[in-house]
């Protein structure tokens, strides 16, 4: 299977993106924790040039909490980089990233100050992948529910601005996916966290996949969830036999099951799960 990329659209999007860098001082680089490396942008440094950039490993509200700490250390090591854990659903420390982005903004601020002209106040742009929080970080600074969310890929379709405080303004972006993605592997992890469109992938090939993964990693949780034995690694017919979920007598609905399956893993509910680990630090 291959997940359908419009090539025509992310150049576009792409070209956009480098167009909106140099109205800002400073960038938030959103990934979803549950899969760190899947969702780190490769083409970013070429896109933004040298802007100070913060890292915000949003959703940790649903990733494992040791992987968080893990991937934290990890990416601050190398990208040099400040990394900050953040969940736009608790809301748990994410003022934290106001103060600093306006760290980060203040010398060119200064900069401007010295040359004679008014200070304005920061501007930071949000990017990132499509659905790993970038909209709902915005709303959760400003305390309203400003700018569109959603649980699917492609909610934001046009930049916006929206000023946090006097002294920060933040700039909503729509989700970017890199033109080329090395692996099937983080094509269909992409399609787990609801990062491409549902259009785009088979549901079963993915939830398959989602369950292979998870078995491998926390059995526990999810056998635990949907109550099944797992001798072996569960099959999707068993957890659509476990939940009822039937389309005649007997005959498991391996589509609703799939769907079933991947909607619950998105929401947190078979546990606290991260899908990838941090690969060693290479001197
Ligand atoms: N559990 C959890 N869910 C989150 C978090 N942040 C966002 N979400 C959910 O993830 C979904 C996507 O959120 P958005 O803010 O629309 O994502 P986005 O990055 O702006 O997406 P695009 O505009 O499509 O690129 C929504 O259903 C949010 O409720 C978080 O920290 N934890
Ligand atoms: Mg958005």
């Amino acid at each position: 299977m291959a997940i359908n990329w419009y090539p025509g659209h992310i150049a576009k999007a792409e070209r956009k993106l480098k167009e909106q860098v140099k109205l800002v001082d400073v960038v938030f680089e959103v990934l979803d924790a549950r899969i760190p490396a899947s969702s780190l942008y490769d083409n970013l440094d070429k896109l933004l040039g040298n802007k100070p950039r913060l890292m915000l490993l949003n959703k940790s509200d649903v990733s494992d909490p040791d992987s968080n700490s893990k991937w934290m250390k990890y990416l601050e090591e190398k990208t040099g980089q400040k990394v900050i854990m953040t969940s736009a659903t608790s809301g748990k420390d994410i003022s934290s990233v106001i103060k600093d982005a306006i760290e980060l903004g203040r010398p060119e601020i200064e900069k401007l100050v010295a040359k004679g002209r008014l200070p304005r106040p920061i501007r930071a742009m949000v990017v990132g992948m499509p659905n790993v929080g970038k909209s709902s970080i915005i709303n959760k600074l400003i305390k309203t529910a400003k700018v569109k969310v959603g649980a699917k890929a492609g909610i934001t379709r046009a930049a916006q601005w929206v000023r946090i405080n006097p002294k920060l303004e933040l700039m909503d972006t729509p989700g970017i996916i890199p033109m080329k993605l090395d692996t099937q592997e983080r094509a269909f992890k992409l399609a787990m966290v609801n990062s491409v469109g549902e259009a785009s992938y088979d549901k079963i090939e993915v939830a398959n996949t989602f369950i292979s993964l998870v078995y491998e990693r926390y059995p526990q949780f999810f056998c635990d969830y949907y109550r099944l034995k797992c001798e072996t690694i569960p099959t999707i017919e068993e957890v659509a036999i476990a939940r009822n979920l039937l389309v005649t007598a007997g005959k498991p609905d391996v589509d609703r099951c799939a769907s079933l399956v991947l909607t619950d893993f998105r929401q947190g509910r078979i546990g606290r799960i991260t899908l990838e680990d941090t690969p060693p630090i290479e001197n």
